[in-house]
């Protein structure tokens, strides 16, 4: 199961082209309704106030609301790009931004807003998402479910799931929103940004996803996370916590009715154990701010550039629907390699020894 994605933020459209879907599934435009509305911008003031319809059009790989095993094309066309709004950064470089990486490595600058690095990228990650989740859920019942794990200096005080897609932010404790509203109208006003941690947890995945050496499940999935525009670091279970455990800490005891705890995160020797698949990630403040930056510009000269523009002073509040897609297109493309490999030996019947 492969995505590629095409398209820039201030192109034409946006769109993906998902190779190796099995073949029966139902699927039909309004599915991707609901995650892409979870990622998308202008949702609350609390993030980029671009307003995009983000419609999907199915192109091909569907037919009388079945995929049809061959490639799916979904497109979705931008209809509110505001270009201007980028004028003054065509010969500067934004300190933090990929244009100046763009620039070392092709030397051609897209001055059309964040073009390719722009996090409307992940649009289609979100949408190629949808069918790996719908698959997921149908043949294994496994859901992906994430969360807003902290907002700058700020952590939960409290969990409930049912909380995080009640509020803006996907954040699991109802009765610290207003907090995380006040602080964030104080940061915007402050034309500052800062980053956040996101977690998320697949459930029901059976043991017997992943390779062993080349293609670890949690190695796949820390590329996948890390790919995310503005993701700094990736933990998988305890991550760096592991640091400073001991063994009789960490390792996860197993009984006959199943392990003890989950320092694991669900993956051990680079494959599924059944236990939950638990990952996390850091993402760094949105480098576009208003507070003036040092640079240099294109003639060498040493600039100051302030970012205008419909920015987001969190991108992590809007990456929660991102890592579930990402934790989803790495969880199908495993369950079909070991299909693929093993057959149906173990999935659905968690054996221990
Ligand atoms: C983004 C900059 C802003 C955001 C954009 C991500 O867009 P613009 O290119 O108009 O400045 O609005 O997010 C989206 C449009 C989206 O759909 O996520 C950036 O630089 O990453």
């Amino acid at each position: 199961f492969t995505v590629t994605t095409f398209g820039e933020s201030h192109g034409p459209a946006i769109g993906c082209v998902i190779d190796g879907c099995p073949p029966g599934l139902a699927i039909e435009e309004g599915d991707f309704r609901a995650d892409l509305d979870r990622r998308a911008t202008g949702k609350s003031r609390h993030t980029s106030q671009r307003r995009e319809a983000d419609e999907v059009e199915i192109l091909s790989g569907v037919y009388e609301g079945k995929t049809t095993g061959t490639p799916i094309a979904l497109l979705i066309r931008n209809t509110d790009q505001r270009s201007k709004d980028y004028g003054e950064i065509t010969q500067t470089f934004r300190p933090g931004h990929a244009d100046y990486t763009y620039w070392q490595k092709y030397g051609i600058r897209d001055p059309r807003g964040g073009g390719r690095s722009s996090a409307r990228e992940t649009t289609m990650r979100v949408a190629a998402a949808v069918i790996a989740k719908k698959w997921l859920a149908e043949r294994h019942g496994v859901t992906v479910r994430g969360y807003l794990a902290q907002l700058g200096d700020i952590a939960p005080e409290g969990f409930d799931w049912d909380a995080v897609e009640q509020n803006p932010f996907f954040w699991p404790h109802a009765e610290q929103v207003p907090a995380l509203e006040k602080a964030m109208d104080a940061l915007r006003k402050s034309g500052d940004s800062v980053g956040a941690r996101v977690n998320v947890v697949a459930e029901n995945v059976p043991p017997g996803w992943g390779e062993p050496i080349y293609g670890k499940l949690d190695g796949d999935l820390a590329a996948a996370l890390m790919s995310i525009n503005a993701v700094k670091g990736v933990e998988i279970g305890d991550g760096f916590g592991a640091i400073t455990q001991r063994g009789s800490q960490h390792r996860d005891e197993m009984h006959l009715d199943g392990f003890a705890s989950n320092h694991a995160g669900g993956i051990l020797g680079g494959i599924s154990t059944g236990q939950p698949v638990v990952a996390s990630m850091a993402l760094k403040p949105t480098s576009s701010i208003l507070i003036p930056g040092h640079s240099v510009n294109l003639a060498g000269e040493a600039v100051d550039v302030v970012t205008k523009g419909r920015h987001d002073p969190c991108v992590g509040i809007r990456a929660t629907p991102i890592a579930e897609a990402m934790m989803a297109l790495v969880l199908i493309d495993h369950a079909l390699r070991h299909r693929a490999q093993c057959g149906d030996v173990g999935v659905m019947q968690p054996r221990l020894p």
